[in-house]
């Protein structure tokens, strides 16, 4: 039987956020440990950690990217003192990932993150506004409010990064850390740029097949991974997920299975896992997994809001019922193709 490893990778993010430091520090082991002890009672391991984020200044190869790669590197050390296997992380410039509403009415009575495409093409600032303050004093890795305060200094510091650039800035991101990883056993896992298109003028990379391809040629070390989110790769109609599942499954670390509907406009929502509510074709995703032999980590990705979820009580995307609807339904799948294995 092939087996399907999920991990608790998002509570450590959510410790990370509400610790109120800021994630470009290094991890430092008192506070890995205090994680580890609150997650011990659970009975969960700590193999994967998602947003250790990488510093702009190794996206915009400033002054002072040494320093942080230094950073960077101390905290691989750190973590690797607590058995950790999988580090993920983005190379998105400015913003993380981007929704213009977190709340967004469905049929079903519950709500969910979602993207409209007029809105982008208006002001940053505007919509940096609009999340900041929807998070309700919640943060989110990528949109800390010291960095979010700062949007035009930011702006103007990738002025000059042209996608050429921020692919030679991850590859010296990426060397320099190669050793390390191989030393410490732990792999970088990238995750796939959400939504897969430039924003505001700025480029992303990992948005499709062909640059997906790129990105593992560009490094080519079995300790650069990536995190293939279904639902980031899967908000442009054109991505035909299970067929990259297929491609690349040897070089996933940790997948993130998650489903959207688009709409004609270029507008999509967040939807349920369930394979009919949405577009991105989660069974055929599930299938591609299983039929490649994946034994990396996986976890659902966001869920809607149910059933009292809502504003102030609840991290946009990341509720809890629906999340655990979610891994019920990847299980179901997965068993029914243990089952149906001849
Ligand atoms: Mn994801």
């Amino acid at each position: 039987m092939t087996t399907l490893n999920f991990r608790i990778s998002g509570r450590f993010r959510a410790w990370r956020e509400s610790s109120g430091r800021s994630t470009m520090e290094v991890w430092e082991i008192e506070e890995i440990l205090k994680v580890q002890e609150q997650l011990k009672p659970y009975g969960f391991c700590m193999d994967v950690v998602e947003s250790v984020n990488v510093h702009d200044e190794i996206k915009t190869g400033g002054a002072n990217r040494e320093l942080y790669i230094e950073n960077y590197i101390k905290t691989i050390r750190n973590l690797k003192e607590f058995g950790v296997k999988v580090i993920c992380y983005n190379f998105m410039p400015v913003f993380d990932w981007t929704r213009t509403e977190l709340f967004h009415p469905m049929k079903d009575g519950s709500t969910a993150l979602y993207y409209e495409a007029a809105k982008i093409r208006d002001n940053p600032k505007e919509m940096a506004d609009y999340i900041q303050n929807n998070l309700h004093g919640m943060t989110f890795p990528g949109w800390e409010p010291e960095r979010m305060a700062k949007l035009d200094e930011l702006f103007q510091s990738y002025a000059e990064v042209t996608r050429e650039k921020l692919w030679e800035n991850l590859k010296y991101f990426l060397e320099k850390l190669m050793p390390v990883c191989y030393e410490c056993d732990i792999k970088m896992a990238i995750h796939t740029d959400d939504p897969p298109w430039d924003l505001f003028g700025l480029p992303r990379l990992l948005v499709d097949d062909a640059s997906i391809g790129y990105f593992l040629k560009m490094v080519d070390n079995p300790y650069s991974c990536l995190t293939l989110c279904s639902g980031s790769l899967g908000a442009n109609p054109k991505n035909r997920v299970a067929d990259i599942v297929r491609k690349y499954c040897d070089c996933i670390a940790f997948a993130h299975i998650r489903n959207v509907k688009h709409f004609s406009n270029g507008d999509f929502s967040e939807a349920s896992h369930r394979d009919c509510d949405g577009d991105t074709g989660i069974l055929e995703i599930i299938k591609a997994y299983y039929e490649s032999g994946f034994t990396g980590y996986v976890r659902p990705d966001h869920g809607r809001h149910l059933w009292g979820e809502a504003p102030g009580n609840v991290r946009p995307g990341y509720g809890l019922y629906d999340r655990a609807l979610g891994i019920m339904y990847i299980l179901g799948a997965w068993d029914m193709l243990d089952r149906l294995k001849i």
